[in-house]
């Protein structure tokens, strides 16, 4: 059995989670022992998920969710939207995760980073304008940046979408898909 050792409240450990749904991949859902020897051993930046399978050890998301899609069923084979695909993955990589996930963090956010993910949130749902998906088809893409906007959104409140139809729907429609009912909150 593959193995994904993190925490579920985490987006990218979410993201791998999903990714393991979709492309129909049974994992199991692991702890860590958070910032301990046993954790760098796995993951020499400390942080998760962490894949293992068998002999395997994988760290960095983009890894284990090129991994766990080893058919490529959410890898668009057409060039520019495969490029497309990682455009957004970097996106949600390098800016996403700083404006939607780590400032939100707490009970009270404060009102600069709920201005500063406001504009993100703003920015994806242009980028959506006209498409279903960040990509062609659902991809790797949506996968990296659903946890992201769902966390936003819980922390900001249903109001961050109320201007946003086409993020909207977009949530609305990852939302229903089988492989994000089993993600916690
Ligand atoms: N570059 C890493 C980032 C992973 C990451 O930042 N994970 C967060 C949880 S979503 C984490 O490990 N946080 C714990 C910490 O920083 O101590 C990846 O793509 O997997």
């Amino acid at each position: 059995m593959t193995t994904i050792h993190g925490f579920s409240p985490s987006t990218y450990t979410q993201t791998a989670l999903l990714v393991a749904a979709e492309a129909g991949v049974d994992v199991e859902l692991a702890p860590l022992e958070l910032g301990q020897a046993s954790h760098y051993a796995m993951h020499p930046f400390g942080k998760m998920p962490v894949l293992r399978d068998g002999e395997l050890t994988l760290f960095e998301t983009l890894a284990i969710a090129t991994y766990l899609d080893a058919e490529r069923a959410l890898q668009p084979s057409d060039p520019v939207e495969h490029a497309r695909m990682h455009q957004w993955i970097s996106a949600a990589i390098d800016y996403g995760y700083a404006a939607l996930v780590s400032p939100l963090h707490g009970d009270t956010p404060s009102s600069d980073a709920i201005a500063e993910a406001g504009k993100q949130l703003e920015l994806l749902d242009g980028a959506l304008a006209g498409r279903e998906h960040f990509a062609s088809s659902l991809s790797l893409a949506d996968l990296f940046l659903f946890p992201m906007v769902r966390f936003a959104v819980a922390a900001i409140g249903d109001g961050a979408l109320e201007r946003l139809p086409n993020l909207r729907g977009w949530v609305g429609r990852m939302s229903e898909r089988e492989s994000a009912r089993s993600l916690s909150q």
